[in-house]
């Protein structure tokens, strides 16, 4: 703690705003200090979370919904998962806040201001699945390090900003472009200023989509500070590593993007299938691009109960990465035989699509209802847990919920 500096008046005004009381020796208290009413250790309030949400780490804050809390057509802040990598950024400044694109393959390097780009550039919203590579790996066996996510870390809430292609098209883009990569104001866990905590990116083909966006709100709102505030990149329908949170630069690179985590095994998978785990080597992985096919059924909860002759109605929700789902299926014999869901057009390319479907079971016992989607290339969810790979990825098995009929 460098006792020298001292906090600045400015600073000491918005704590005490906060606080809602004057910090009396304020001026003695050193730069960076953060007083203990503002030291929040409980993160559904600090978040605004829904009381079951699942903490799954609390440095750095990592917490995953439940499948019931996605109900909602459109993912609200308090249903929505958190994947922080390191430290996120305090005490931000809006009127300070940059958007840099740099990068070995722009004709300049150019920086806007948040005003700029807002009113520079046509602005426009979509609905945006975002889903993060490692949802599903509680299930791995053997057990991948890492959160240990079960269905939760996936969401589609409604994005509002500017094209990413807008912007690089105003800056100007070499042809000796082939990747983009994200810079963002969050801190690495170490606080090694010269460390990043996570800076991915995309292919040009994925940055130059109409719905790559450069975002300033979502749900119609500022960003929450969890999700990104000010501004986020938002790549629907790949890994959710992908959309850089607290956006302050973007480079235009003429090579794959070299940031933090970029780098083999992270967000990678084994090129051919492997035994559950074996060692496999870096030159043998490649990297995850658009996720696969997935559904989530958000009603009823797990352990439902229903009288014998009434009929159960499911509903959920279906994606598939870069593809449309075009069928939806449920199974009450363990997958012997299924049955079609009715299932909705996506609102917009990459938005998760609405399924459901009303079931009669025809005699009193336990059953499970299993859920399967099938993508636009006629790929359908595995029953069971697909390939294992050494960091836990891509698990899009069909989920399940038990059922008592009485
Ligand atoms: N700057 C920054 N962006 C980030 C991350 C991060 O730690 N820092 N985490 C990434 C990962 S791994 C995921 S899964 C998503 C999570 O987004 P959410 O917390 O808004 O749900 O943000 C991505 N963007
Ligand atoms: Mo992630």
């Amino acid at each position: 703690m460098k006792r020298r500096n001292f906090v600045k008046k400015a600073s000491l005004t918005t704590m005490a705003g906060i606080i809602g009381a004057d910090i009396v020796f304020g001026s003695k208290m050193p730069v960076n200090y953060q007083p203990l009413a503002l030291q929040e250790t409980d993160p559904f309030t600090l978040f605004n979370l829904d009381k079951e949400m699942v903490v799954l780490n609390d440095k750095p804050w990592n917490i995953e919904a439940k499948a019931h809390l996605l109900d909602e057509k459109v993912t609200s802040n308090k249903n929505m998962f958190i994947r922080n990598n390191g430290i996120p950024p305090e005490n931000i400044d809006i009127s300070k806040w940059t958007l840099t694109i740099d990068g070995e393959s722009v004709q300049q390097k150019k920086t806007y201001t948040l005003s700029e780009l807002k009113s520079k550039f046509k602005q426009y919203t979509y609905q945006l699945t975002i889903e993060c590579g490692g949802n599903g790996r509680s299930e791995f066996n053997p057990p991948a390090k890492g959160n240990q996510w079960t269905v939760g870390a996936v969401s589609c809430a409604s994005w509002t900003g500017v094209r990413l292609k807008d912007i690089l098209d105003d800056v100007g883009i070499k042809d000796s472009a082939v990747y983009i990569g994200y810079h963002a104001a969050d801190s690495h866990i170490s606080r090694d200023p010269n460390k990043e905590p996570i800076s991915r990116g995309v292919p040009m083909s994925k940055a130059l989509q109409d719905e790559t966006l450069v975002a300033f709100k979502m749900n119609g709102k500022d960003i929450p500070a969890a999700h990104g505030y000010p501004l986020r990149l938002v790549c629907g329908g790949w890994p959710a590593s992908t959309s850089g949170k607290w956006l302050n630069g973007i480079s235009v690179r003429n090579k794959e993007h070299d940031g933090a985590k970029m780098k083999a095994p992270a967000y990678r998978v084994p090129k051919n299938p492997v035994v559950p785990g074996e060692k496999v080597k870096d030159e043998d992985m490649k990297i995850i691009e658009s996720m696969p096919v997935k559904s989530l059924i958000t009603y009823p909860k797990s352990g439902a109960m229903i009288d014998l002759g009434k009929k159960l109605n499911i509903r959920g929700h279906a994606w598939a990465g870069e593809l449309e789902v075009i069928k939806m299926e449920f199974s009450i014999d363990f997958g012997a035989t299924w049955h079609n869901c009715t299932v909705e057009k996506p609102v917009n390319r990459l938005a998760w699509q609405h399924f459901n479907a009303a079931i009669t079971f025809p005699e009193k016992g336990y059953y499970e209802v299993w859920a399967r989607a099938t993508d636009a290339n006629n790929v359908a969810q595995p029953m069971l847990v697909p390939g294992w790979n050494p960091k836990g990825y891509l698990n899009n098995a069909c989920h399940r919920i038990a059922v008592k009929v009485k």
